[in-house]
This record gives C-alpha cells, sequence and structure tokens, in this order.
C-alpha cells in the first residue's frame, strides 16, 4: 500500500474504533467524539477539556442534524484540520 492509501485506511479504522462504542455504529454520540478528541487529538482539546467544546464542535460538524456525527461529517472535519496543517507547513517552509 501507499502512503497516501495507508492514510485514508487508517482515518476509515478511526472513525470505527470510536463510532462502534455504543448506539450507532456508523456514527459518534457526543461522549464517542469526545473520546476520540481525547485520544487522537489532544492539542486540539488543549484549551477547553470540558463539555462546551466537544458541543460546540459537534454543532459545528452535524451537517444533517442528527445530534450525531457521521463518516461524511467526519471526513469534512479531518480535510479542515489536513487543509489547516497544510497552511501552517507552507508558511513554514516556502517554496
Ligand atoms: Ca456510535
Ligand atoms: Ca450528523
Amino acid at each position: 500500500m501507499t502512503e497516501l492509501e495507508r492514510g485514508i485506511g487508517l482515518m476509515v479504522q478511526v472513525f470505527s474504533r470510536y463510532s462502534t462504542s455504543e448506539g450507532n455504529k456508523q456514527t459518534l454520540t457526543k461522549s464517542e467524539l469526545k473520546t476520540l478528541m481525547e485520544k487522537e487529538l489532544p492539542g486540539f482539546l488543549q484549551s477547553g477539556k470540558d463539555n462546551d467544546t466537544v458541543d460546540k464542535l459537534i454543532k459545528d460538524l452535524d451537517a444533517n442534524g442528527d445530534t450525531e456525527v457521521d463518516f461524511n461529517e467526519f471526513v469534512v472535519f479531518v480535510a479542515t484540520l489536513a487543509s489547516i496543517c497544510h497552511s501552517f507547513f507552507v508558511k513554514a517552509a516556502p517554496m
């Protein structure tokens, strides 16, 4: 597998690892999202480990309004983070 294929596969795997722990196996509840953020993106929640941050995040991500985060909504979030990461990278090392 190529690096990018592995990266895509890992995104799917990480989502499934957390989405299957309670309720609908295809979506993240608020507590599943909170666990995912704490375990996989600890830097992101630094500023507020409280429920408010996760509340706000789930509202931002929940495009279809079912109060849970499905894989499509999760992918948008990861793509946003990737884009932010890329813009820092470009600034740090201009081509
Ligand atoms: Ca679930
Ligand atoms: Ca949703």
